[in-house]
């Protein structure tokens, strides 16, 4: 059987692959598994990771199959490695950009909203069909999915099983760039080897402390920043970093590229 997660390190940037084309990249346990080893590898070998699917969809989610047989108890265990593996790319030491295309819906629209940015075809599209499947998002989607779109468009999702186009899901925020179809992965791979290039603590807190930052209260948050601040300004890639820009060597701030969309407020 083929492996389903492939793994590629371009430089510094490891580039992951869902691997159950015929299956639309359904996440089943030995899928789980597999992504988990691919992610603990990049977090030893990378400064950046991007996650894709192999063939026309990124994925449909959970695997019902495997799913129809389970009991409740056996519900939550799934519900709790599933937790457990997309909180170590969430909360892991690296960034990662994912390259969405075709359907990224239920459990795959977790997986991706899991990443720290993604990248999306044009034609891609993004559905939570877990309430007419008669079951419930498990992978973190209650908490992520909701905090990206707002509680409310994710419970007409829920409730309705509608999808949502990229370009819908690019003004929600839960896509940062929309290329032309075919165009995701390599868009992905760009962004990727870019923010591979920036201090390490700098991506670190960025995907770490900012979302801790935001359970806080206003008080807390802005003493917690200040220590990180602090924290990042000592290190030895802060100091090389600000050298490099007042000796003139550093490049300026671009005014943005047509081409990379708007950022999402
Ligand atoms: C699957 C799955 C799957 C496809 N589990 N086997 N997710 C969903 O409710 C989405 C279900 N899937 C779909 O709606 C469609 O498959 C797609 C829109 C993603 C793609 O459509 P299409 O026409 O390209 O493929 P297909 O013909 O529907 O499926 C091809 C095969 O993949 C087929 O198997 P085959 O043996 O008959 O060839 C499908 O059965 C199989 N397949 N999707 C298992 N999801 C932790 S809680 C998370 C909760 C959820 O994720 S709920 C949402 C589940």
């Amino acid at each position: 059987m083929a492996d389903l997660v492939t793994y590629e390190l371009d430089g510094p940037v490891a580039v992951i692959g869902l691997n159950r084309a015929a299956k639309r990249n359904a996440i089943s346990d030995a899928l789980i598994d597999a992504l988990d080893a691919a992610v603990s590898r990049a977090h030893r070998e990378a400064r950046a990771a991007v996650l894709f699917g192999h063939g026309d969809h990124f994925s449909s989610g959970l695997d019902l199959a495997e799913h129809a047989g389970r009991t409740s108890e056996q519900g939550v265990q799934t519900s709790y490695r599933w937790h457990a593996a997309f909180g170590r790319i969430s909360r892991g030491p690296i960034p990662f950009v994912g390259a969405l295309h075709g359907a990224a819906v239920g459990g795959g629209l977790e997986l991706a909203a899991s990443l720290h940015i993604r990248v999306a075809d044009a034609d891609a599209y993004f559905a939570l069909p877990e309430g007419r499947r008669g079951i419930f998002v498990g992978g973190g989607g209650s908490v992520r999915i909701a905090r990206i779109i707002g509680v409310s468009r994710m419970t007409d999702m829920m409730l309705t099983g509608r999808a949502m186009t990229a370009r819908q899901a690019e003004s929600v925020a839960l896509v940062h760039y929309l290329t032309p179809p075919g165009e995701a992965l390599a868009k992905a791979r760009e962004v990727a080897g870019q923010v591979a290039g920036n201090a390490g603590f700098s991506n670190f807190a960025v995907i770490n402390a900012l979302p801790r930052m935001q359970d806080l209260s206003s008080e807390d948050g802005l003493f917690f920043e200040a220590y990180v601040a602090a924290a990042a300004s000592a290190t030895a890639e802060a100091k090389a970093g600000l050298a490099a820009f007042l000796e003139k060597r550093a490049e300026r701030v671009a005014p943005p590229r047509p081409d990379d969309g708007e950022a999402p407020g």
